[in-house]
């Protein structure tokens, strides 16, 4: 097979991070001369790691992303991103500058804090989206159909994975936790692993092999620990939770892009605390679908599933086919999702408000300097 003109053997080792010919067209739409394309593996202030083709290999530089700097934190360059870097601009402490992003295909994104409201990019360019859940505590089905949410809502496929699973003895609990978090995440597989005695990782390996993955979920759900058994080699740091899950510091704090040995990139992520919604709609339909398929059923088309008779979502959870926990859970996140879209839009408005007013008063500004010409 001839490879397309934009494949160029220059940039062929990427290729293991994820290049392809949709990424090079966009990069050769948008680069100058003297730039070459490399994928962000790690965020810090102001500057990036990448990885760019090195002759046969692949070789990390340091871009500093000054150019690129914005007060937008969702075009802020994230780890998976694609960039334009230029080598020619080698300064201190640094191996070039990000001149552009190229167009994300997908975006984890959540709301960093219902206060600020602002969306904050977790990956970018990520084919899988990787739900770490500990079997070490509880299940709070409520947090994986939120992660779920916001995992479909990035475009990518979610996928659910129960860590720890060694901890758990009898393999009919083992069936049953799984069994109940996929009524919790229809159309999305479930998955149980332990990164310490090796189950499950070769399915987890095949699925993630295509592609880019991100691990996503609470500190302690054992990510990193996942990562490091993926790859094969204690790449991440891994802190011994004395007090459980969930508690204590963080131990992962960058966002960092690594390379499966199997195929695929694994970028692993600091726990979260929280994810809040962002701009969710799709997501949440695709989360639920089982309820919004139901609702489709109402005899009432604008049914609220409260007391209307033919309702066949309150007859589903009569029958039990629908937990009444899911109902509320939707309801929940869907709320929490309008909440947060209207302090979006409503600072949205303040923001061009504000920039309109600039522009005005640059206008006047420059009706005076015209009228000072003249006069
Ligand atoms: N029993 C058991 N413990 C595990 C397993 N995987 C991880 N752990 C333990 O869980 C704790 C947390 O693991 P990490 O991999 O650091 O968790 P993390 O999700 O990366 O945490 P952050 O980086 O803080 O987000 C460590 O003490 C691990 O040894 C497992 O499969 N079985
Ligand atoms: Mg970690
Ligand atoms: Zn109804």
């Amino acid at each position: 097979m001839q490879s397309s003109s934009f494949s160029s053997a220059s940039s062929r080792p990427l290729t293991a991070y994820g290049w392809d010919d949709g990424f090079a067209e966009s990069f050769a739409a948008c680069a100058g001369p003297g730039s070459v394309p490399g994928r962000v593996v790690r965020v810090d202030r102001g500057r990036v790691d990448a990885v760019v083709s090195d002759g046969d290999g692949v070789r990390t530089v340091l871009a500093d992303t000054a150019l690129v700097a914005t007060r937008d934190p969702m075009r802020v360059p994230c780890t998976g991103d694609w960039a334009v870097i230029d080598l020619g601009e080698v300064g201190a402490g640094r191996d070039g500058v990000v001149r552009a992003l190229l167009p994300r295909r997908t975006a984890f994104v959540r709301s960093t804090s219902s206060k600020r409201s602002e969306g904050q990019v977790l990956a970018a360019n990520v084919d899988h989206a990787v739900v770490a859940v500990s079997l070490a505590v509880d299940l709070d089905l409520g947090r994986i159909e939120r992660f779920v949410s916001l995992a479909w809502e990035s475009g990518a496929q979610p996928l659910v994975v129960l860590t720890k699973a060694d901890l758990v003895g009898a393999p009919d609990v083992l069936a049953h936790l799984v069994a109940d978090v996929a009524t919790a995440a229809p159309g999305v597989q479930v998955l149980a692993a332990s990164a310490t005695a090796g189950d499950g990782l070769d399915v987890l390996a095949a699925v993630l092999a295509g592609g880019t993955s991100v691990l996503l979920g609470q500190s302690g759900a054992g990510k990193s620990t996942l990562a490091n058994a993926l790859v094969g080699e204690d790449v991440q740091d891994v802190r011994a939770a004395r007090d459980r899950d969930g508690k204590g510091r963080h131990t992962t704090t960058t966002r960092d892009l690594l390379v499966l040995p199997g195929g695929g990139v694994l970028i692993d992520t600091p726990g979260l605390r929280g994810v809040g919604m962002w701009d969710a709609d799709t997501g949440l339909a695709r989360a639920f679908s089982d309820v919004e398929e139901l609702a489709a059923q109402c005899r009432f088309h604008d049914c609220a599933h409260a007391t209307e008779p033919g309702c066949a979502v309150l007859e589903a959870i009569e029958s039990g086919a629908l937990p009444q926990r899911r109902l509320e859970s939707y309801r929940k996140l869907l709320r929490e999702n309008e909440r947060i879209a209207a302090k979006t839009d409503a600072r949205l408005r303040a923001e061009i408000r504000r920039d309109w007013k600039q522009k005005m008063a640059l206008g006047r500004h420059m009706v005076e300097r015209k009228r000072g010409a003249r006069g």
